[in-house]
C-alpha cells in the first residue's frame, strides 16, 4: 500500500488515514494514494464502511499550495471529492485539529461527519485570492445554508466545529475518543444498513430561502466597489448552488476557480503567503539560541517607546521605561496607560490583566535603572549624536550579554556599536505604527552583530506576535527606504504642480492604505525630510523640510501637508502647504500615471536594496510593504507588482524618467541582469541572514 495513506481493516471497517506531515496537505501523492485506498476498500468484500481520518495535528489543511504554480496531477481535488461522494459504501470523516479549504471540502464529500470538539473548520481560500474549488461552494450551502457558507468563505476565518455556523454539517461532535467513536459510528452504519448519503442530494441547507436571499443581498452590498475578485466570485457560486443542478453549479465553480487561479490577484496573494512564511526564517537562528528576555528596557516613552513598553508588558515581560526627567516620565507612563486601555477596549487584554500589569512596569529617569535589563530598545535619540550618547551610557550600565537595540529605522548601527564594547550585541529594530498592533518588525542586523543577539531580538518580537523580517542595518531599513523612494517620486509631481491629495487619492485607489502625504504627516515632516536626505540619489528641493521649517510638523501639530482641524481628524487638503513651495496650488500639473511612477521608484529602490544585501529577498520587501505600510495584499507588494507588469517595461520607464529628471531614477543594474536572464525580482534571494 502506498505511503501517504495508511489502510487498515478491522471488524468490517476500513480506516484510511492521511499521512502527509505536517498538515496533510492534499499533494499529488496523497491524492493518488487516497484514490487507490478508496478503490481498495470499495472492492474489499469484508469492508462495510470506510472511515477517513488524518494523522498528526489535523485532518487536512486543503490543497497543497506549493502545487498551484504547475499543472495538477490526477486526480485533482474536485475529482477526489467526487470519488469519495460517489463511493458505493458509506464514507465517514473523522476530523480532529482542523479541516481547511480542500480538507473541509473532502469532509463535506464524505457521507457522514464526526469531529473532535476541539477541531476548527473553515474555507481560507479567499486569503489566497481563490474560492473553494472542489465542490465546497455547492456542497456547503446544501448542508449549512447560503448565509453560513458565505460567512465562512468570504471571511476566510476558521470556526470551531461547535459553532452554530457549521454544526449542522456534523453528525456527531465528540469531546474525546474520536477514533473509537468513529469506529462505533461506522459499526452502527453497517448494522443499520445505512446507505451512502451524498451531500449533492441533500437540501437541509436550503430550508430558509428568504434568509439565504437576505444573506446574499447583505454580502453583495458589503462587497460593492471592492477591488478583490474572489469574494464576488464566491458570492456568485454560492448563489448558483441554490439555482442550478449540482453538476452545473460544480462546473460554474470550476470555471471561476480556474479563472482566479490564473489571475494576478491570486498570484500576488500566493506570493505573499509564501513570503510571509519565509520571512521569519533567519540564518542566525540555526547558529545561536536566543537569550532569555525577562526584563525589557525602553529608553524614551514617545509613541513608539510607549507602544513597545505596552507590547512587552502584554507579552509578559517586566518593563523598565526610562525618560529624561520627571515630567517626561509622567507623560510617557500616561501614554503606556492609554495604549493598555485601548488594548482592553479592543479585547487584546482583560481588565483584570490590565489591572495587574502595571506592577511590573517601572518608570525611571536614570539609565542606571537598566542594569538588570536583558534587552534594551532605545527610542529617544532625535539625532545620531543623541543616540550615540545614549548607547555610550548604556554600555556603562548594562550587564554582559544584554542586547542593545536602536529603535530608529535610520540609526547607524555600526556607529552606535562603536560606542560600546559589545558590538556583537547591537542591532536595530523598526516596528511600524501603531506599535502595539503592527504585525511585523524589521530587524536591522549590523556588520558586527552576532547571531545570539539576532536570535534574541527575533524571539522577542515573535513573542509580541509580530512577524520578524531580516534587513541589513545602515541607511534605513526596508520599509523606510521604499517609502522614502515613493515619497521622493511623488514630490517630483508636487513640485511640478500636482496636488498632493490627488497623488494620495490615486495611490489609495491603487491599493495603498494611506497616500504618501498622509504617511508623511503621520511620520512627521522633519523626520520625513531627514529620510529623504538620506535617500541615495535624491537631490533638489526637499519639500518636507520646507514645510517643517515653516512650522508644519504633520499630524503632531495638526498641520502638515493636510490640516487636521477638530472636525476633520483625517485631514483636509490645505493649499497653503503647496503655496510654501512656490508652485501652483491649483493642482494643474500633469500627473501622468501616478501609481506607475511611484511603484517604479519603489521597485527600483527594492532592487537596490537587494543588490546591496540590505534586503534578503524580493518576498521580504513585499512582506514589509504589505504588512507594515498598508499596501493591499492582493497587489502583492511593489516587487510582485513590478514582476507582474514586466521588468523590461519597468526599466524602460526608469530610463525615461532618469533622462528627464536625473540620477535618482537610474535603473538598478540588477534589473538589467534579470531582464537578460529572464528572472524575476520576486525570486531574487540574497545570501544574507
Ligand atoms: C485549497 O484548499 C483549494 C481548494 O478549494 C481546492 C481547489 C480545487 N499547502 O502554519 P504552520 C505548511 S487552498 C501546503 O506553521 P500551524 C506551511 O507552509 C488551501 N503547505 O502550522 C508550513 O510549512 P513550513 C487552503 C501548507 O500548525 C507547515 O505546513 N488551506 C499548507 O501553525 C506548517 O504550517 C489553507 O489556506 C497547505 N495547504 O497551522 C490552509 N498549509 O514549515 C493554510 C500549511 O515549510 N494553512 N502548510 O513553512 C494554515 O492555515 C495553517 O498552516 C494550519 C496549521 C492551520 C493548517
Amino acid at each position: 500500500m502506498a505511503q501517504a495513506v495508511s489502510y487498515e481493516v478491522t471488524d468490517g471497517i476500513a480506516v484510511l488515514q492521511m499521512r502527509n506531515p505536517p498538515v496533510n496537505a492534499l499533494g499529488a501523492a496523497l491524492r493518488r494514494d487516497l484514490a487507490e485506498a478508496l478503490a481498495r476498500a470499495v472492492q474489499d468484500r469484508e469492508v462495510g464502511a470506510i472511515v477517513l481520518s488524518g494523522a498528526g495535528k489535523g485532518f487536512c489543511a486543503g490543497a497543497d499550495i506549493a502545487e498551484f504554480e504547475a499543472p495538477f496531477a490526477d486526480p485533482w481535488v474536485p475529482e477526489l471529492c467526487d470519488l469519495v461522494e460517489n463511493a458505493p459504501k458509506p464514507v465517514i470523516a473523522a476530523i480532529h485539529g482542523f479541516a481547511l479549504g480542500g480538507g473541509l471540502e473532502l469532509a463535506l464529500a464524505c457521507h457522514y461527519r464526526l469531529a473532535g470538539a476541539e477541531a476548527r473548520v473553515g474555507f481560507p481560500e479567499v486569503n489566497l485570492g481563490l474560492l473553494p474549488g472542489a465542490g465546497g461552494t455547492q456542497r456547503a450551502p446544501r448542508l449549512i445554508g447560503a448565509g453560513a457558507a458565505l460567512d465562512l468563505m468570504i471571511t476566510g476565518q476558521p470556526v470551531p466545529v461547535t459553532s452554530a455556523l457549521v454544526r449542522p454539517a456534523f453528525d456527531m461532535i465528540l469531546k474525546e475518543g474520536l477514533n473509537a467513536g468513529a469506529r462505533l459510528f461506522a459499526r452502527k452504519v453497517i448494522d443499520k444498513g445505512m446507505r451512502p448519503r451524498r451531500t449533492r442530494d441533500q437540501g437541509a441547507g436550503f430550508r430558509d430561502p428568504a434568509g439565504d436571499r437576505k444573506a446574499l443581498q447583505t454580502w453583495r452590498a458589503r462587497l460593492a466597489g471592492k477591488a478583490e475578485k474572489a469574494p464576488g466570485d464566491i458570492l456568485r457560486c454560492v448563489e448558483a448552488a441554490a439555482l442550478l443542478p449540482f453538476e452545473v453549479g460544480q462546473e460554474f465553480e470550476r470555471a471561476a476557480f480556474d479563472d482566479l487561479l490564473g489571475g494576478d490577484q491570486s498570484r500576488a496573494l500566493r506570493h505573499i503567503w509564501r513570503a510571509e512564511r519565509a520571512a521569519p526564517r533567519f540564518g542566525e537562528l540555526a547558529r545561536a539560541p536566543p537569550r532569555p528576555v525577562a526584563q525589557l528596557g525602553i529608553v524614551g516613552g514617545g509613541s513608539r517607546g510607549a507602544g513597545l513598553a505596552a507590547a512587552g508588558l502584554i507579552a509578559g515581560h517586566e518593563v523598565v521605561l526610562v525618560e529624561r526627567d520627571a515630567p517626561s516620565l509622567t507623560a510617557a507612563l500616561a501614554r503606556v496607560a492609554r495604549v493598555l486601555d485601548r488594548a482592553v477596549r479592543r479585547g487584546r487584554l482583560t481588565q483584570v490583566q490590565r489591572d495587574g500589569i502595571e506592577a511590573v512596569l517601572h518608570g525611571k529617569t536614570d539609565l542606571v535603572a537598566l542594569s538588570e535589563a536583558d534587552l534594551v530598545i532605545e527610542t529617544a535619540g532625535h539625532d545620531a549624536r543623541a543616540r550615540a550618547a545614549i548607547f555610550a551610557q548604556l554600555d556603562a550600565v548594562v550587564r554582559d550579554g544584554a542586547v542593545l537595540v536602536s529603535g530608529a529605522a535610520y540609526g547607524d548601527v555600526e556607529a552606535l556599536a562603536a560606542q560600546t564594547g559589545c558590538a556583537q550585541d547591537v542591532l536595530a529594530l523598526h516596528v511600524p505604527l501603531p506599535t502595539l498592533t503592527a504585525p511585523l518588525a524589521e530587524i536591522g542586523v549590523g556588520r558586527h552583530t552576532g547571531a545570539a543577539a539576532v536570535a534574541t531580538l527575533h524571539g522577542f518580537v515573535t513573542g509580541l506576535g509580530k512577524r520578524a523580517v531580516w534587513a541589513r542595518a545602515g541607511g534605513g531599513l526596508i520599509g523606510s527606504r521604499l517609502m522614502a523612494a515613493c515619497i521622493h517620486a511623488a514630490d517630483g509631481l508636487v513640485l511640478s504642480g500636482v496636488a498632493p491629495e490627488r497623488i494620495d487619492r490615486d495611490m489609495r485607489g491603487w491599493g495603498m492604505g494611506f497616500g504618501p502625504y498622509q504617511m508623511a504627516d503621520m511620520l512627521g515632516l522633519a523626520r520625513m525630510g531627514d529620510h529623504l536626505e538620506a535617500l541615495p540619489g535624491a537631490t533638489g528641493v526637499n519639500p518636507h523640510r520646507v514645510l517643517a521649517e515653516a512650522g508644519r510638523a504633520g499630524r503632531r501639530n495638526r498641520v502638515g501637508w493636510y490640516r487636521y482641524d477638530a472636525g476633520a481628524p483625517r485631514g483636509v487638503p490645505d493649499p497653503d502647504a503647496v503655496a510654501l513651495l512656490g508652485v501652483g496650488a491649483d493642482g494643474a500639473g500633469d500627473p501622468g500615471d501616478i501609481p506607475g511612477r511611484l511603484l517604479a521608484a519603489m521597485a527600483n529602490e527594492g532592487a537596490r536594496l537587494l543588490e546591496a544585501g540590505i534586503a534578503r529577498s524580493g518576498g521580504d520587501i513585499d512582506v514589509v510593504m504589505t504588512g507594515g505600510f498598508g499596501m493591499a495584499r492582493w497587489r502583492g507588494g511593489p516587487i510582485c507588482a513590478a514582476d507582474a507588469a514586466g521588468l523590461l517595461a519597468l526599466r524602460n520607464r526608469l530610463r525615461g524618467l532618469a533622462e528627464a529628471e536625473g540620477g535618482f531614477w537610474t535603473p538598478a543594474p540588477l534589473l538589467d541582469r534579470l531582464i537578460r536572464e529572464g528572472g524575476r525580482l520576486g525570486d531574487v534571494e540574497a545570501s544574507a541572514g
